[in-house]
């Protein structure tokens, strides 16, 4: 019998505390239960995923708009076939959906979806609910809201989210890419804009913040910008930002929340699944977190370039916080390469990873397969530590993890 050797020993424990640790899922697309018909998930949801549907689009033998006149449930019985029955579902997405049926304990290798079906028409959605945050050991995550979308804005009217694992950030997209449509339902809600971006605009667009931050609590303001996004630059969107959320997010305490690096509708026949990236400007970050030093910056960034870039600003600014590997970067090998440089460069003053879920059952794969990577990683950092004579106790280590779970994000925000 060979001995275990220390480092395997170490590697262990590091895997153990990793999966032990409750996450705080600092971004996501998911909606608590008073959400209503908001909240997604089950098989059909976790087939029509638009990761999964891009993937569908490359091989299936069909017209775009014969496949969106199809029921959801044809939709998830069509991917299922062309995507895990006659060929090998070896792509990150399609793994996730088999992740987390094998989670549930539902056979993966059928021909079909009755059983996974069955298996979802028999449970409740508060029972499903508990069942997903246990499996994928999340103790909170935080929602995307737009007080700008009509099927959600009448759910925070009339109260707020009462599932405290359910926070909220609220996303401000809607008023910089279409300020015009913004203005006019701005005019529709008692909030007078001209459009002469005059101080009594800029006024106005803050007031709408502020009474949206008091309505729903929300943990940071969120933007997507495109990759072509710079700051400063002569536009509608750099003096928002300049003069209406960023001394909003002042006011309230709270940080910004910037994704940087999107191309949306590179193909419009994908719908959501036609967004794409592009190389972003870190020098715009650098510029906001120099010029505005009272503000907080959590930042992430699409494109795999810009990587660096963005932790060398984190080295020079402790109001920029760099957070997840978004989107396309959430697959294992870029998430590896990605915590590693940031482990390496910035310490444990990161958050490594966000689902970005959009369908709950996805935080069951999401964070399986990211907590591996981050412990892998974590492991061999530890181990060069003991190379170094700097053996880490396993107190320190459950302290990491649950500083890169959520205590990092809860300091930076000044609430911990
Ligand atoms: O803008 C965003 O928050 C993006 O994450 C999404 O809109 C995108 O479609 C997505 O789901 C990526 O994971
Ligand atoms: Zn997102």
């Amino acid at each position: 019998m060979t001995a275990t050797s220390p480092e395997t020993t170490l590697r262990e424990t590091v895997h153990a505390i990793v999966n032990e640790t409750p996450v705080l899922d600092i971004h996501t697309h998911l909606f608590g239960p008073r959400f209503g018909t908001l909240c997604l998930w089950g098989i059909d949801e976790m087939l029509t995923y638009h990761y999964v549907l891009a993937e569908l689009f490359r091989v299936a033998p069909i017209p775009y708009d014969q496949f969106w006149a199809m029921s959801q449930q044809q939709q998830a019985d069509y991917a299922w076939r062309h995507l895990f029955v006659e060929r090998s579902p070896i792509s990150e997405s399609c793994r996730g959906v088999l992740t987390v049926l094998n989670a549930l304990g539902i056979d993966v290798k059928q021909p079909n979806l009755d059983e996974a079906r069955k298996y979802f028409a028999s449970v409740a959605i508060d029972t499903y609910i508990d069942k997903v945050f246990t499996l994928a050991n999340v103790k909170r995550l935080i929602m995307t809201n737009d007080p700008f979308d009509a099927n959600e804005r009448p759910a925070w009217e009339s109260g707020r989210e009462t599932d405290g694992r359910f926070q909220s950030a609220l996303r401000i997209d809607f008023l910089f890419d279409r300020w015009d449509d913004a203005m006019r339902r701005l005019n529709e809600w008692g909030y007078a804009v001209t459009g002469d971006l005059g101080p009594a605009d800029l006024d106005a667009v803050k007031r709408f913040l502020s009474d949206w931050v008091e309505r729903i609590e929300p943990r940071y303001l969120a933007a997507s910008m495109p990759a072509t996004f710079n700051f400063p630059e002569d536009t509608v969107r750099a003096k928002l930002l300049e003069h209406c959320m960023l001394p909003v997010a002042r006011q309230a305490g709270i940080p910004l929340g910037l994704m940087i690096g999107v191309q949306r509708q590179t193909n419009p026949e994908l719908r959501l699944a036609g967004d794409s990236v592009g190389k972003g400007h870190a020098e715009a970050v650098v510029n906001l977190c120099r010029q505005f030093p009272d503000n907080r910056f959590l930042v992430t960034m699409l494109s795999r370039e810009n990587q660096h870039e963005l932790c060398v600003a984190a080295r020079k600014f402790s109001n920029l916080l760099v957070f997840g590997c978004w989107w396309f970067l959430n697959c294992p090998s870029i998430i590896e390469e990605m915590t590693r440089e940031r482990f390496e460069l910035l310490g444990l003053s990161v958050v490594p990873q966000h689902s970005d879920a959009r369908v709950l059952d996805q935080l069951i794969y999401k964070w399986a397969h990211s907590r591996r990577i981050i412990a892998d990683v974590l492991a061999d950092k530890y181990t060069d530590l003991v190379r170094a004579g700097w053996t880490p106790t396993e107190q320190e280590i459950r302290r990491d993890v649950a500083d890169l779970f959520g205590n990092v994000f809860e300091r930076f925000c000044g609430d911990a």
